[in-house]
């Protein structure tokens, strides 16, 4: 039904790959409406929004970066030889059309989006945009029942609201997620948590009297990565698991163009070592969020963000 050669990026043979129109990993753009009569398996999305930042925004133009840089991507994993263009059809599904001045507009944009992804049988995966997107993509994919989550970020975003009492902001959408029985506490580990925080520490006592496994950078860096990432597979088991990756989990010196960043992180080897962990998961869909390109000078944020999303597509699309 599908011709699978379709779905193959444009080679750097055929036309340098600094040249042509840049598509998320020159992969095919094709209608999200028609993506799964075209035979899309997994969609590459952009959600260029920040609305719901707090302190130093940017991440609105995020997925125009991100697909510049992804150009340089090329089509096997230098360790497990994934190849994820021949093992599933990927495509560049385009942006949501956000509503840059409404947030409970776009959270419904978003959500009606995905909800239309989902219903095709596509698995998504997301370049932000801010970290409240993932709440209403959460919404459209936990229809039949709460997800797990691995969840790399210096911020818990487990926090209840920001100033006057707003509670959608990119600091909270993991306590909507919870509360609106989207995610199963159980099945959520949150990694690399850090940084001074307003006074108190609510939002981990919070998540943990849930049931989240939070996991500091502390934790992270005295057992290291395989024995929490041992621990990751064990939480959230073999049902349906969402991934979502913050830029700002890297430390600032590999990836300052961010708006929150935390001093004190994982190098950009230790950022790609997390995802190479998750292999064999039951992965339902993934983001990487929070690249703020006017943060980014040197556009190199933007391609360690890349290059992680080739790192979720290629566990993603494995055993596919
Ligand atoms: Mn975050």
């Amino acid at each position: 039904m599908s011709d699978t050669r379709r779905f193959q990026p444009v080679s750097g043979m055929d036309l340098p790959r600094f040249a042509g129109i840049p598509s998320f990993m020159r992969l095919p753009v094709i209608a999200p409406e028609q993506a799964g009569a075209e035979g899309v398996q997994i969609g590459l999305i952009g959600v260029p929004w920040d609305t719901g930042t707090t302190n130093r925004p940017g991440a609105r133009h995020g997925p125009r970066q991100m697909r510049d840089l992804s150009t340089m991507i090329r089509s096997t994993h230098p360790v497990s030889r994934v190849k994820p263009f021949e093992a599933c059809n990927c495509a560049d599904l385009g942006d949501v059309p956000v509503n840059p001045t409404d947030v409970q507009a776009t959270l419904g944009r978003v959500e009606r989006f995905y909800d239309g992804i989902v219903a095709q049988g596509i698995r998504p995966l997301t370049a932000g945009g801010d970290h409240l997107i993932s709440l209403p993509v959460l919404r459209a994919l936990a229809r039949k029942g709460p997800l797990g989550m691995v969840h790399f970020d210096s911020h818990t975003d487990l926090n209840d609201s920001y100033f006057d009492g707003d509670k959608y902001t990119h600091g909270t959408p993991f306590r909507r997620a919870i509360e609106e029985g989207l995610l199963d506490p159980a099945r959520v580990i949150q990694i690399g948590i850090r940084g001074p925080v307003y006074g108190d520490f609510e939002d981990v006592e919070w998540g943990r009297a849930q049931g989240v496994t939070i996991v500091t950078i502390d934790e992270l860096f005295d057992r290291g990565i395989a024995d929490v990432m041992a621990q990751a597979r064990a939480v959230v088991g073999d049902a349906p698991t969402y991934v979502s990756y913050d830029i700002d989990f890297v430390d600032p010196a590999f990836a300052p163009g961010t708006g929150t960043p935390e001093v004190g992180g994982p190098n950009s080897y230790q950022a790609q070592q997390v995802v190479r962990a998750l292999s064999g998961l039951d992965i339902v869909g993934a983001d990487l969020v929070e690249v703020s390109p006017p943060f980014d000078a040197s556009g190199g944020t933007a391609w360690l963000a890349v290059s992680l999303m080739f790192e979720l597509l290629c566990v993603m699309a494995e055993g596919r």
